[in-house]
């Protein structure tokens, strides 16, 4: 020991975040972490949550992260408990979500024959997370502990201010583990970690062409991805579509809903003759944020020839910022290539609620059923993979805000994200997922503190239903029992063993009065199950697709 209290390093640790106002913990039971949990319970700054299960424990921090821009953080014990969080992880780092991983680790024992509970945790997630640091030992020396308690506290500003997704941190721990940990210090940082936004020569050049495209009036197409765009990145976009030939494809996940965008864009593509699609091809497309699901934009973008496609960097606000400023625009709208767009996707827009107006009890009903009833300012949480894709056939509406894992799309954590942003959120949220997702991740139900403004949706079509409406995997033998893969989980057995409130409804009517139920101030209902399995989901989709091209 070097003189320093008991399990000091602990504290500072704890300090470093409290000085950092990060609140929401999430506390993983177990021995090696102990430690860690004595001193954030004990600390009535952090708000803790006990999840057992840390796959979801993992998701529920990534939840909670998102909705509140904070970053959340996960502790976990040593060995596959560590490993439990790599899912969730991944899919922050796709997403760019600041959380922070911290996990307990075993020292080598000698002989090895008394290590147990142990797997390699250094660098575990290596390149699924922005970055790793390991902590030395407890009896390190001072100064080398306090060099990386820094490095923890400079990553946790680079993470949060420029977006870079999650760190873990991971602790070896010495015994003895039950001892009070000594009071809280407040950690001193040696330094204020300030980043400035650093404009790379590559980057400069790229957005200097679309500067230059925007100015000689040529089409730009903007690909808006998955992200929870800033206000001046709002600003920006609606200022771009208002006065150059700019067309902003920013489907429900982008949350990016104005005058100016391009809502639907599946639909639009979908429903778009040849002839109509030729007008829609554009001089450059610039692409943002992250994953799109919409397949027909892909392949449309794909399979455009000589049009450059710039990949815009985090930076790129800043930039056309700056251009903007320097290059005022005249008063005069005449964005024809929106119009282009938007004409289309007024027409597809007619033909799918038409279609959706008469559609039989289906997935694909009570998706744009559920979507349709929701009130104003509600938050929806989007499952894999089904649910995702229905969602993009009707336009965004502007009073809601969609998420979904699209990181990874992952069907692992779908709940347990919506439980998180639920956890800090004060707003309505309502989760719609496929059977498959709701049975995989229904341990987010295993939370004492299981929020009460959380709506599920369970649309129970026996098995992975995406797999039938996909090409291919219907052609294959192994379909039936290895893609689809129905179960025996009755998922409304399954909610009430975890003490949630649920119905069954099999048709419109039903629904109704589910949603009803659910959504009414103080409903107390928590899950409606929408039985689908008897119905022809495959055939009424297919039909809907061949409907929007019909004159
Ligand atoms: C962790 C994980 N395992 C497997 C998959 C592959 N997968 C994608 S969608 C899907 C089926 C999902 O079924 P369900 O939740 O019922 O939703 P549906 O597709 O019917 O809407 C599977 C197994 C995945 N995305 N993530």
């Amino acid at each position: 020991m070097t003189g320093r209290k008991y399990k000091q390093h602990i504290a500072d640790l704890a300090g470093i975040l409290k000085q950092k106002s990060i609140r929401n913990i999430i506390l993983c039971p177990g021995s090696r972490n102990a430690p860690l949990i004595q001193v954030f319970q004990r600390d009535p700054f952090f708000v803790c949550t006990s999840i057992v299960d840390e796959r979801s424990a993992g998701y529920i921090a990534l939840g909670m992260a998102k909705q509140s821009g904070m970053p959340a953080v996960v502790v976990t014990t040593s060995g596959t408990a560590t490993l439990n969080l790599g899912p969730a992880v991944a899919e922050a780092f796709y997403q760019h979500i600041p959380m922070i991983a911290l996990t307990a680790d075993r020292p080598p024992e000698y002989p090895p024959q008394f290590s147990n509970q142990r797997v390699f945790q250094t660098e575990l997630f290596r390149n699924n997370c922005f970055r790793s640091v390991q902590l030395p030992r407890e009896e390190a020396e001072p100064l080398l502990m306090h060099q990386s308690l820094s490095q923890v506290s400079a990553l946790i500003d680079e993470m949060t201010l420029r977006e870079k997704g999650p760190i873990h941190v991971n602790i070896p721990l010495d015994e003895p583990l039950y001892l009070d940990v000594s009071e809280e210090a407040e950690f001193e940082i040696c330094e204020t970690s300030v980043f400035h936004n650093q404009l790379t020569e590559s980057n400069r050049q790229k957005y200097a062409s679309v500067s230059e495209a925007l100015h000689s009036g040529k089409k730009i197409l903007i690909l808006a991805g998955m992200k929870k765009y800033s206000e001046q990145e709002n600003k920006i976009l609606r200022h771009l579509s208002r006065h150059y030939q700019v067309s902003i494809l920013a489907e429900n996940l982008a949350n990016l809903v104005f005058e100016g965008a391009i809502n639907a864009p599946e639909l639009v593509l979908a429903a778009a003759g040849e002839t109509e699609r030729a007008g829609l091809i554009p001089d450059m497309v610039m692409a943002l944020g992250e994953q799109i699901v919409s397949k027909r934009s892909r392949l449309f973008v794909q399979g455009l020839e000589n049009v450059p496609v710039i990949l815009a960097e985090r930076d790129w606000s800043t930039t056309l910022q700056d251009w903007i400023e320097k290059n005022p625009a005249s008063d005069k709208n005449d964005n024809s290539y929106y119009n282009s767009w938007k004409q289309l996707e007024k027409r597809a827009i007619k033909k799918a609620t038409s279609f959706a107006e008469s559609a039989e009890f289906s997935n694909l009903g009570v998706v744009l059923e559920v979507l349709n009833q929701l009130p104003d300012n509600t938050v929806v949480h989007l499952g894999n993979s089904g649910t995702v894709r229905y969602s993009q056939l009707q336009a965004a509406r502007p009073g809601l805000e969609y998420h979904s894992n699209r990181g990874t799309s992952g069907i692992d954590g779908c709940l347990s994200t919506a439980v998180g942003a639920a956890l800090v959120s004060e707003k309505l949220h309502i989760a719609i997922l496929g059977d498959l997702s709701f049975v995989y991740d229904s341990n987010a139900m295993w939370n004492k503190a299981f929020p009460k403004n959380l709506r599920i949706v369970v649309i129970n079509d026996a098995g992975g239903g995406i797999f039938r409406l996909i090409d291919g995997p219907d052609r294959m033998s192994f379909f039936e029992e290895f893609s689809v893969t129905s179960h025996p989980v009755d998922p409304v057995k399954l909610a009430e063993s975890f003490g949630l409130k649920t119905l069954t409804v099999k048709d419109y009517k039903q629904l109704q009065q589910g949603l009803n139920e659910q959504l009414a101030k103080n409903g107390s209902l928590q899950l409606v199950v929408a039985e689908t399995s008897d119905r022809q989901n495959s055939v009424i989709f297919k039909t809907f697709y061949s409907s929007l091209q019909e004159d």
